[in-house]
């Protein structure tokens, strides 16, 4: 049960479902960062994009002006939403304020927000949320409501460097972050998740603020980050997959495609798509969810980098997507060749064999499997012609074309019949 909010073991199920089917979400860290895009006079700062206030020291009022070049014209939510859904997406979580205090939307609070800052002059998570709702995508807001280096009082992790920082931190969080958390929760109907960040200085009374909020979105989901020990809904695992993932909670890995979150002009380090396809495929075996970051450029442009990636999972995923949907972790393990994905159906049980080395000699054995096949079959073959089967000493040998049919990850899909078995890990 999620100590933050009353409710029984079976309700907590039925808030987290969609969340557990989904396995595979887009992050989106954007805001007045993009404009700097990973540059200060000239030099470019080392480190994450939307931190270089922070690392170049940028005083509040020079970073304010960087808002007047902050005007994505070309920002097209329909299409982002589109982009996420073709890649298989099930769900959106986008900065509404990161760390800089920006506002991505219309706060009534502060004039430090899109609406009030920028020639663009308008809200940019309404129609977002919008065009997600028309394509059934579900959406998060990300909210940084401990470090806020515009507002006074807001934390700076290892301190402030501007005067205009210095004020008193609960202050601002009445004043500020529980308003705009607020404004949040009521200005854009039902949202689906809140993803706390960085709890610098929250102590249990000043996370306690923002509880009461969060009635007012009965099935918010939550991250593990508001702070003061308040654990939330699920662990936050962050550019790393944890080797046995983590049992018995709820988790999900974010990361970045290459090595910013925010923007920059020359982080060129882009993951292939076979890192992406096998990182979502690890995860799922381990019965994690995958949150995948874009980063926009202040035009509102996905960097193309990011979107012929998204398209190339999307043509894997739409082979592919049943084998990730709604799955839980490996019941084997982590098979010599790959990582096994498992779903429990009206009908029985079927394992998901993701073959990342295909055996060259046709024999695909899977380790530790004690229970009889019912059906063996390609995902990939529309006619679900049956691959011999046999009982073998490891476990169960299965009997595969020479040819891989896909180079990163191909699926052999296993109906156990009856009851499954599994032979206990060998131990060391
Ligand atoms: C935070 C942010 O500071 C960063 O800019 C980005 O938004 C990222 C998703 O989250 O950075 C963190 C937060 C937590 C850890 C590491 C970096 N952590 O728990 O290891």
């Amino acid at each position: 049960m999620a100590e933050w909010k009353k409710e029984t073991e079976e309700e907590r199920n039925k808030r987290m479902r969609w969340w557990r089917e989904a396995k595979f979400g887009m992050f989106i860290h954007w805001g007045v960062y993009a404009v700097l895009a990973g540059v200060y006079k000239g030099k470019q700062i080392p480190g994450i994009g939307e931190w270089i206030m922070h690392r170049a020291r940028i005083p509040v009022a020079e970073y304010k002006e960087y808002a007047k070049k902050f005007n994505p014209v070309k920002y097209d939510p329909e299409e982002w939403v589109l982009l996420a859904r073709w890649a298989g997406m099930r769900y959106i979580v986008i900065t509404s304020k990161h760390h800089d205090g920006f506002a991505l939307f219309d706060s009534k609070v502060t004039d430090w927000d899109v609406v009030d800052a920028t020639p663009y002059g308008r809200d940019l998570l309404k129609p977002l949320v919008e065009a997600a709702r028309r394509h059934g995508m579900r959406i998060g807001f990300y909210y940084s409501q401990a470090q806020d280096w515009c507002h006074p009082g807001g934390a700076a992790a290892g301190g402030h460097w501007d005067e205009a920082q210095e004020g008193d931190m609960d202050k601002y969080i009445e004043e500020i972050a529980v308003p705009q958390v607020r404004e949040l929760f009521t200005n854009y109907g039902p949202i689906d998740i809140i993803w706390w960040d960085t709890p610098v200085d929250m102590t249990r009374e000043r996370a306690e603020k923002f509880l009461p909020l969060l009635d007012l979105q009965p099935h918010i989901i939550m991250n593990n980050r508001l702070g003061g020990g308040i654990e939330g809904d699920f662990g936050t695992p962050e550019q790393h997959i944890p080797e046995e993932g983590i049992p018995g909670k709820d988790w999900e890995v974010c990361m970045t495609m290459n090595d910013t979150w925010g923007y920059k002009s020359y982080d060129h380090n882009w993951k292939s798509t076979e890192t992406l396809i096998r990182n979502l495929v690890d995860i799922a075996s381990k019965g994690g969810n995958y949150l995948l970051n874009v980063g926009p450029t202040a035009e509102g442009l996905i960097p193309e980098p990011s979107v012929v990636r998204l398209r190339e999972i999307g043509r894997w995923m739409s082979v592919y997507g049943e084998s990730i949907y709604a799955t839980t972790a490996s019941p084997i393990g982590r098979p010599p060749w790959g990582r096994c994905t498992k779903k429990e159906t009206e009908d029985g049980v079927k394992l998901y064999l993701h073959v990342f080395d295909w055996p060259s000699d046709g024999r695909l054995v899977v380790p530790r499997l004690r229970s009889k096949v019912e059906a063996a079959y390609l995902l990939s073959d529309p006619n679900k012609n049956y691959l011999d089967v046999k009982q073998v000493e490891e476990g169960v040998a299965v009997s595969v074309p020479k040819e891989a049919p896909d180079p990163i990850d191909s699926v052999v899909v296993l109906k156990v019949e009856g009851e499954l078995e599994v032979e206990p890990a060998q131990e060391g």
